[in-house]
C-alpha cells in the first residue's frame, strides 16, 4: 500500500537538477510527438481531439514543473510567512490557455500547432472545465489564487477534489435537467497526487477525559472511524514571473483497516461497502449556492477539509519547529472562504490543546491571531448552522471545543454588558430550541482577527444588520474588501482582439497593472480608435451569436444590441424582473408600438439549485417566453431570446466580450457583491442595475452617464416593505398590468395549464421579498434610456470605451494587495531559479 512502498528515500543527485524546459516551437513539437504516441500510445488514425490536448497539457505542465518546484523550495528556505486559502469551492474553468499565457509559451504553441496541422483554439475547446463550485464564491477564489501568484505571495490554496463537480445543466422542453459531471473520468493532466502527504481524518466515536503521566486531566478522541484524506496538487502560475503556486484538493480514501478489521472477518460485500463509504466523502459537490442546512455528507466534507488542511500546515511547522507554537501565528494565517471551512477553529484548538498539548488561553491565543474571515452573504436564512446533534454524531471532541469557547466568550459578553442576558442570547455559538444549532458565522468571527464582506455596501449593511453586536464589541476587526477579478482570463485571455487592441494603444502593462487602462479616456473620442474598438466588438458578437446558434438553435443578429443576464438562478438576482421587461418588448410590437424601435438580442444562463423550485420555474418560463416571441414572424428580428444551457466559466469567456448591455438587477441589499459585473465592464459592456453590491462601485468610478442607473436603494427597500402593494402597483400601471394579464391568461403555457401560478402569486404577495413589481416601472423606463442611446452608435462606443478605461479598480490583484497589507503582511517572495535539492 501506499504507506510501505513511499518510505522516504534520498533521490539520485542527477534527479535533485531540474533544468527548465526549451520554450521553443520546435521543442514543444518534438515533447507533444512523444506525449501523443509514446505516453498515450496515440497515432495519426485517433481523431479524438482530447488526445491531443491531453498531449499538449503534459507539454506545458512540463514547463511548468522547474518552476513549481523553485517556488516551492524558496518558501522553505526563506521560511515565509504563509496564508491558508481555505474554500470548499475552486471554480477554475479550463487551464490550458491559462497556463500558455502565463508561461508566455503562445505564441510558440501556435507556431508548433501549426507545423502540426492543428488548431489550438480547438485544442483548447477539448478540454472539460473543472467546475468545482457553485459560482461568485468558487470563481472569486480561482481569480485570488491566479492574481497571489501573479503576485509572488506565499498563498496556498485549500480545497476538496470533488470527482463530481457542478452539475451539467440540461434544458429539456424549457425545463433544467441536471446530468452528472464526471470531469476526471477522462484524466486530468494538470494534478499531481502526493500520497506521502495523506492525513488521517476522524469521524464519530466520543470524547474522552483521562490523566496524562503528570496527572493533568486531557481530552482525546475514541473509537473513531477514520477516513484517509490525500493530497493532489494543482499548479497556479502567475504571470511571467516565475513563481507557481500550489492548490491543494483532497481526495477521502478508505483507510488500511477496512481492509483488515473486516476482510479478515470474511465480512467481503460489507468491508467493500465500508470502504465507498468512506471515499464518498468526497465524491460530489453540492450544488446549491445558499446554505442547504443539515445534511451530514456536507458536514463531514466540510471538517474534510478543515481537518486535513490544518494537519497538513502543521505536519510542515513541526518538521521545522518542532512542538514549539509560539511563532505559529507570526507565520500562519488561514483565510476562511465563508464560514465552510469554519471547523477550522474548534479543529486547530483541539489539535493545539489535546493532540500538541497547549494550554487552553495559549491555544486561543494563536487561533485568534491567525484566523480570518470573509463573509459572502447578507440573506440572513443562508447563514450557516449544524443540529448540536450531527456535531455531536461526527465530531464529538469538537463538540466540547466549541461549547468550551463559547462559554469563555458569553462571560466576556456578560463582564461587558452585565445582566443584559437577551444580548447573550443572541451572541451567542449555540441557538437554543428543540433542536439547538451551531452558529458557524459566529464562531468563525469570535476566532477571526479580521472580518471582511465583499463590497463597501455589503461591509457596511453587515455591521449595521446581521453582525451588529459583535460590531460593538469588536469595531476594529471589521473592514471592507471589494472583490475584483484576474484580468488575465477575464480580458487577456478571453478577448484576444481587445487585448491586442489594448497593446498596440496603451502598452502591455495593464496586465499586471490595471489602472494603466485609464490611459484610454484620451482615446475614448477618437473616431478612428472608435471604428477599431466597434470592429473588436463585432467580431466578438458574431462569436457569441456562434455560440448561441449552436447551443440554442436561435439566430442572433449581430447589428441588434446584446443583452445578457447570465449567473445563478436566484429571485433576489431576479431574472423574473428580466422576463417581464422582455414580456413588455413583445407587448408593445405586437400593439404595433415600435417607433425607433431598437433590435435587441437577449441571452440568458445559469443553473438552479436542484431542489429550488421557483428558480426552476423561471428558468421554464424564460424558455416559453422564447419560444413564443422566437417563432412569431411579426417579431421577426426585432427581438430574440435565447436560454443558454450550462452556464459555465468557459461560457462565460465568449459571452462577456461579445456583450452590448450587462444586466445586474438585484433587490438592493441583497447581492453581497456579484462579480460578473466587472467580467462585463472590463469587456466594454455598459451595466444598467441597481444600487446594490458592486454596481456600486462600478458606478462611482465609470461616472452616472456611463451607467443605466434604476430603481429602489437600500435604505428604499427597508422602507418600502411593510407597507408593500403590489396590486395596487399592478393597477396603477398599464404596462406591467398588460404584462400581468399576458402571464394570468396562460399566453405562454397555453398547454401547460396553471404552471406558472406560483410566479405569478409571488409577484403579486405583499410579502414579496424580492419586491419585484416595485421596480418594474424604473427598470422599463432604463431599458428605453439604453435603446435610445444605443442608436447613437458613436455616443455608445465612447461609453464602452470608459467603462474598460475605469474598470482598474475592480482587478483582483487589487483587491489581494488590499487583502495583504490589511489582513494577511506576507511579504511577496521571488523565487530562486536555480535549486539543486528539495
Ligand atoms: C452552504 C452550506 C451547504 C451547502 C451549500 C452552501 C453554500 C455553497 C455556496 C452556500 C453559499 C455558496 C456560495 C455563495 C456565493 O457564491 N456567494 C457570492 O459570492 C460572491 C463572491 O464574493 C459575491 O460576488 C456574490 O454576491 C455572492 O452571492
Amino acid at each position: 500500500m501506499i504507506s510501505k512502498s513511499l518510505k522516504k528515500s534520498t533521490p539520485p543527485a542527477n534527479l535533485t537538477k531540474l533544468p527548465p524546459l526549451s520554450m521553443d516551437a520546435d521543442e514543444l513539437i518534438k515533447d507533444f510527438k512523444r506525449y501523443y504516441t509514446y505516453h498515450l500510445g496515440r497515432d495519426k488514425s485517433c481523431r479524438l481531439l482530447h488526445y491531443a490536448f491531453l498531449a499538449l497539457a503534459m507539454v506545458q505542465k512540463e514547463r511548468l514543473m522547474a518552476r513549481w518546484r523553485n517556488t516551492r523550495c524558496t518558501y522553505k528556505e526563506c521560511d515565509s510567512r504563509r496564508v491558508h486559502y481555505l474554500s470548499m469551492e475552486y471554480l477554475m474553468g479550463r487551464a490550458l490557455s491559462n497556463a500558455m499565457l502565463n508561461l508566455g509559451t503562445e505564441d510558440e504553441t501556435i507556431k508548433a500547432l501549426g507545423q502540426l496541422g492543428m488548431d489550438l483554439e480547438e485544442l483548447e475547446s477539448a478540454e472539460l472545465d473543472a467546475g468545482l463550485g457553485n459560482g461568485g464564491l468558487g470563481r472569486l477564489a480561482a481569480c485570488f489564487l491566479d492574481s497571489c501568484a501573479s503576485l509572488q505571495l506565499p498563498v496556498i490554496g485549500y480545497g476538496i477534489r470533488y470527482e463530481y463537480g457542478m452539475f451539467r445543466q440540461v434544458i429539456k422542453k424549457g425545463e433544467q435537467r441536471e446530468e452528472p459531471d464526471h470531469w476526471l473520468e477522462t484524466g486530468n493532466p494538470w494534478e499531481l497526487e502526493r500520497p506521502e502527504y495523506s492525513q488521517r481524518i476522524r469521524y464519530g466515536g466520543r470524547s474522552e477525559v483521562y490523566a496524562d503521566e503528570k496527572g493533568d486531566l486531557r481530552h482525546r478522541w475514541v473509537e473513531s472511524r477514520d477516513v484517509l484524506a490525500v493530497p493532489f496538487d494543482v499548479p497556479i502560475a502567475g504571470y511571467k514571473n516565475q513563481t507557481v503556486n500550489t492548490l491543494r484538493l483532497w481526495r477521502a480514501m478508505a483507510t488500511q483497516e477496512f481492509d483488515l478489521g473486516e476482510f479478515n472477518a470474511g465480512l467481503y460485500p460489507e468491508s467493500v461497502a465500508a470502504k465507498t463509504a468512506a471515499e464518498h466523502i468526497t465524491m460530489v459537490l453540492y450544488p446549491n449556492d445558499s446554505s442547504e442546512n443539515g445534511k451530514e455528507l456536507r458536514l463531514k466534507q466540510q471538517y474534510f477539509l478543515a481537518s486535513a488542511s490544518l494537519k497538513d500546515v502543521i505536519r510542515r511547522w513541526v518538521a521545522i519547529h518542532g512542538n514549539e507554537f509560539s511563532d505559529f501565528a507570526a507565520k500562519n494565517c488561514f483565510q476562511l472562504n465563508d464560514t465552510h471551512p469554519a471547523f477550522a477553529v474548534p479543529e486547530l484548538m483541539r489539535l493545539l490543546v489535546d493532540i500538541h498539548e497547549l494550554e487552553w488561553d495559549e491555544a486561543w491565543e494563536i487561533t485568534t491571531k491567525c484566523m480570518a474571515y470573509t463573509n459572502h452573504t447578507l440573506l440572513p436564512e443562508a447563514l450557516e448552522k449544524w443540529p448540536v446533534r450531527l456535531f455531536k454524531q461526527w465530531l464529538p471532541r469538537l463538540l466540547d471545543v466549541v461549547y468550551e469557547i463559547n462559554g469563555r466568550f458569553l462571560s466576556d459578553v456578560a463582564a461587558k454588558w452585565p445582566g443584559d442576558t437577551q444580548r447573550q442570547q443572541r451572541m451567542s455559538v449555540i441557538e437554543e430550541g428543540n433542536d439547538p444549532q451551531v452558529r458557524m458565522a459566529y464562531l468563525a468571527i469570535i476566532a477571526s482577527y479580521s472580518i471582511n464582506g465583499v463590497a463597501a455596501l455589503h461591509s457596511k449593511l453587515l455591521v449595521s444588520g446581521l453582525f451588529r453586536d459583535f460590531y460593538e464589541l469588536w469595531p476594529e476587526k471589521f473592514n471592507n474588501k471589494t472583490n475584483g477579478v484576474t484580468q488575465r482570463r477575464w480580458l487577456a485571455a478571453c478577448n484576444p482582439g481587445l487585448r491586442g487592441l489594448l497593446d498596440k494603444t496603451i502598452g502591455e502593462t495593464w496586465c499586471t497593472n490595471l489602472d494603466e487602462l485609464k490611459k484610454l479616456v484620451s482615446h475614448a473620442s477618437d473616431s478612428t480608435f472608435q471604428k477599431q474598438w466597434q470592429q473588436v466588438k463585432r467580431a466578438n458578437k458574431q462569436r457569441l451569436a456562434e455560440l448561441v446558434k449552436t447551443e440554442c438553435g436561435v439566430i442572433f443578429n449581430p447589428d441588434s444590441l446584446f443583452e445578457v443576464q447570465v449567473k445563478r438562478m436566484h429571485e433576489y438576482k431576479r431574472q423574473l424582473l428580466s422576463a417581464l421587461h422582455v414580456i413588455h418588448l413583445y407587448d408593445r410590437i405586437k400593439n404595433g408600438d415600435i417607433n425607433d424601435w431598437q433590435p435587441r438580442c437577449i441571452l440568458f444562463g445559469g443553473k438552479a439549485a436542484p431542489g429550488y423550485t421557483m428558480a426552476k420555474s423561471i428558468i421554464k418560463l424564460i424558455s416559453n417566453i422564447a419560444e413564443v416571441i422566437n417563432r412569431d414572424s411579426e417579431v421577426g428580428d426585432k427581438l430574440k431570446i435565447a436560454f443558454l444551457p450550462d452556464y459555465r466559466v468557459s461560457a462565460m469567456e465568449m459571452i462577456c466580450p461579445g456583450t452590448d448591455l450587462s444586466i445586474q438587477i438585484s433587490t438592493a441589499g441583497k447581492e453581497a457583491s456579484g462579480t460578473g459585473n466587472m467580467k462585463f465592464m472590463m469587456n466594454g459592456a455598459l451595466t444598467i442595475g441597481t444600487m446594490d453590491g458592486a454596481n456600486i462601485e462600478i458606478l462611482e468610478e465609470v461616472g452616472e452617464e456611463n451607467f443605466f442607473l434604476f430603481g429602489l436603494d437600500a435604505d428604499e427597500v427597508t422602507k418600502l416593505r411593510p407597507q408593500y402593494n403590489p396590486k395596487m402597483i399592478v393597477e396603477q400601471d398599464r404596462d406591467l398590468a398588460r404584462v400581468m394579464h399576458l402571464l394570468t391568461s396562460g399566453h405562454f403555457n397555453q398547454f401547460e395549464p396553471g404552471i406558472f401560478d406560483s410566479i405569478i402569486d409571488s409577484i403579486l404577495n405583499p410579502y414579496d421579498q424580492w419586491l419585484v413589481a416595485a421596480d418594474f416601472r424604473a427598470f422599463t423606463q432604463a431599458q428605453q434610456q439604453v435603446s435610445q442611446e444605443y442608436q447613437d452608435q458613436k455616443n455608445w462606443t465612447q461609453k464602452s470605451i470608459l467603462n474598460v478605461a475605469y474598470s482598474g479598480k475592480f482587478s483582483s490583484d487589487r483587491t489581494i494587495r488590499q487583502y495583504n497589507e490589511e489582513i494577511w503582511k506576507v511579504p511577496p517572495t521571488t523565487p530562486h531559479t536555480s535549486i539543486d535539492n528539495d
